[in-house]
């Protein structure tokens, strides 16, 4: 449905050149994969265990319904086995990418990292603060602050020890709701370090381990929550300490952010460590005086996927696109490099670059491209020399543009940069920052609820359409959206990150706190890895007081309509056990075990207070997601408060009164 892909798909079928969109139309999914039925964990296998078929209303003999592998394994360890080890697979992603912040924090707080620096003091000794790490040193009349660096070196240590901790709990889990972490130790989740959790998980779903659902899914619980409340908290953070921590600034999205007389640069991936630097050094007169020196006028630097995110919000660093959109970037024939860093990077980039003049670097050693690529290897303690590298060779490339260029007139405007932190700071201020405000909306009705919608682009259905879909029903009934990762990105396009969409899209409630506040309707709170900030929020929330005691009370739900990746798994797993409605559209992975699933749409609940759902209808979806921010609403009787209650003094004093005393327990 985007403008912009519809010509470029058109020029690619013009020049034969293959893209992701012909091969979806050419290879339908395995029936039996996509179901999850398909064991092939061993070399007796593949042992196919799909539902039988049957009549509507037909009810079939035992001896079909046992469905096994050769080794006896059912239907239900073969399909959780399946969904669990998707959880490990998205949480070694968040986490290892963690690890390699982690590393270079570290090399930072030590001075051995050229061309970075600690850009957020004030987020570092918030960390420090969790992490146990002294701000001061010295007793009594003799205590003085710190050094930054002493800080930040000891916290260093501190934090890369959470990878590979085997006992006791990762630091972060002290972050959610009291609630919420009695309820992980009363179910034995909570993870003990980011590494231990993934490895156990693929141990137990080895061949011949653990063969009882309910005890895979415990264990792929307490990976995914080592993820939310671990790594990706991880990440985040430490970004934030390095890079500085997102404050609301503009930016353009889409591909016509290119420009026909530039160099032009898409930094595609998820890890900021070098597009930092690359941002840094397209800026240098002598960088801009080598590409003029070659014929273009300057550089364009554009992000693609999550790295995009990362320095749109950081730096305003204009974004070409999301998911679907990266090989048609290289088709646009402007694109004189594309770096990447890892995941979600189709391998057939290396085809299209070929088809084109596009130079495709990797840059990172566990990421590499088969064909004609180049690799220039990330190296933190030369990162500025490496970024130029990388430059240089794109600078080089231009003269050699042969397609005629076609870039899409296509670039839209957004605010973007949405941190934990600063949506803290706009409700409130900088001396009173609160989330009582959004909770006062909420109460009030307003706001009716509060939805994340996130995750993938996915091949199999049409770009962005289920996100905008869901999204605009739900601003209409005045759900604020909490976005990140390509949904963000799909909102960015179609205009919806701007406060201007409130008045356009927004049910009166909503379109009145966001034109107050003059924030968007939907706010782009960062990639993939920063959903953890919108546990940061919803922890926020219940802590503000006034809607209920833990995450699974409050007025919220999250979606990922279009998901593809085992990265999005994952993220639902930490999602559902903190204890949100969590829906997934396009397809589900495990409808080969009616069990498994019920176990996931129902059992969760009963233990997490959230749950799964799936629904390819995105009409249906938004409804109900609805429908279930109105039964919270009910559970905490402001289901009549629709009718805008204006808070009295006294109704306001209750509400602070019961966030000093949730403030306090927590302490
Ligand atoms: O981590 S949303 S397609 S780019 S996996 Fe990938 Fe999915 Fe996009 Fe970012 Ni997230
Ligand atoms: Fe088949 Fe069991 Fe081997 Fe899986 S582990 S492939 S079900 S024999």
């Amino acid at each position: 449905m985007d403008q912009a892909a519809q010509e470029l798909l058109a020029r690619a079928r013009a020049e034969g050149v293959e893209t992701i969109f012909d091969r979806a139309e050419k290879m339908k999914p395995c029936p039996i994969g996509i179901e999850g039925a398909c064991c092939r964990i061993c070399a007796q296998g593949p042992c196919r265990v799909p539902p039988p078929k049957k009549k509507p209303g037909e009810e079939l003999p035992e001896e079909k319904k046992q469905r096994m592998g050769l080794c006896g394994a059912t239907a239900e360890t073969i399909v959780a086995r399946n969904f669990a080890r998707m959880v490990a697979c998205g949480t070694s992603s968040h986490n290892d990418h963690s690890r390699g912040v982690a590393k270079l924090f570290k090399e930072v707080a030590h001075g051995r990292a050229q061309g970075y620096q600690i850009k957020d003091v004030t987020k570092l000794k918030q960390v420090a603060k969790d992490f146990g790490v002294a701000l001061t040193e010295g007793e009594g009349e003799e205590a003085r602050p710190r050094s930054v660096t002493a800080i930040a070196q000891e916290l260093a240590d501190k934090v890369l020890a959470e990878f590979g901790q085997q006992d006791g709990e990762l630091t972060y889990i002290k972050r959610a709701p009291k609630k919420r972490q009695e309820i992980w130790r009363k179910e034995g989740v909570v993870p003990r370090g980011c590494d231990i959790e993934v490895v156990e998980l693929m141990h137990r779903t080895h061949m011949g381990v653990d063969q009882d659902y309910k005890n895979i899914m415990k264990q792929a619980t307490r990976c995914a929550l080592s993820d939310g409340w671990g790594g990706s908290m991880i990440s985040t953070d430490l970004q934030d300490i390095l890079f500085g921590c997102p404050v609301p600034v503009a930016g353009e999205i889409n591909l016509g952010v290119l420009k026909e007389d530039h160099v032009n640069i898409i930094i595609h991936g998820h890890e900021p460590l070098l597009p930092e630097m690359i941002a840094v050094v397209v800026q240098e007169p002598e960088m801009i005086q080598y590409a003029q020196s070659k014929g273009a006028k300057g550089i364009q630097l554009a992000g693609m996927c999550c790295s995009a995110n990362e320095i749109l919000m950081r730096h305003g660093i204009p974004c070409a696109g999301n998911y679907l959109h990266q090989e048609l970037g290289i088709i646009t024939g402007a694109v004189d490099a594309m770096v990447v860093d890892v995941q979600c990077e189709m391998q057939s980039l290396a085809n299209v670059a070929k088809c084109y003049h596009t130079k495709l670097i990797t840059t990172d050693p566990r990421a590499r491209i088969e064909g004609e690529t180049l690799h220039i290897p990330f190296d933190e303690h030369h990162a500025l020399d490496i970024a130029r590298q990388v430059v240089r060779e794109a600078i080089d490339n231009f003269p050699n543009r042969r397609a005629p260029v076609m870039i899409p007139k296509a670039s839209t405007p957004t605010i973007v940069g949405f941190s934990y932190e600063t949506i803290r700071y706009l409700l409130g201020g900088s001396i009173r920052g609160s989330y009582y405000t959004l909770n006062d909306n909420i109460i009030g009705g307003r706001v009716r609820g509060v939805c994340g919608v996130v995750g993938c682009n996915n091949c199999r259905t049409t770009q962005d359409s289920a996100h905008l879909t869901v999204i605009k029903e739900l601003l209409k009934n005045d759900v604020i959206v909490l976005s990140t990762g390509c949904a963000a990105m799909a909102a960015g396009k179609a205009g919806l990150l701007t406060p201007e969409a409130a008045s356009q899209y927004c049910g009166p409630g909503l379109a009145e706190v966001c034109e107050t506040v003059g924030i968007p309707p939907v706010l782009h709170m960062g990639a993939c890895v920063d959903n953890s900030r919108i546990l940061m929020a919803a922890t926020a929330c219940v802590k503000a007081g006034g809607l209920g005691t833990d995450i699974s009370d409050l007025p919220a739900a999250g979606c990922a309509p279009e998901w593809m990746s085992e990265k999005a798994i994952a993220i639902g797993q930490y999602f559902v056990a903190s204890g949100v409605y969590v829906l997934f559209g396009v397809t589900w992975p495990t409808t080969g075990s009616e069990i498994l699933t019920e176990y996931l749409f129902k059992g969760m609940e009963e233990i997490y207070g959230g749950k799964w759902d799936f629904e390819p209808d995105p009409e249906r979806m938004a409804q109900k997601i609805l429908a279930h921010i109105d039964l919270k609403r009910k559970a905490l009787g402001i289901d009549k408060a629709r009718e805008r209650v204006l808070f009295d003094m006294e109704m306001r004093r209750k509400l602070e009164a019961e966030a000093a005393a949730a403030e306090a327990a927590e302490v």
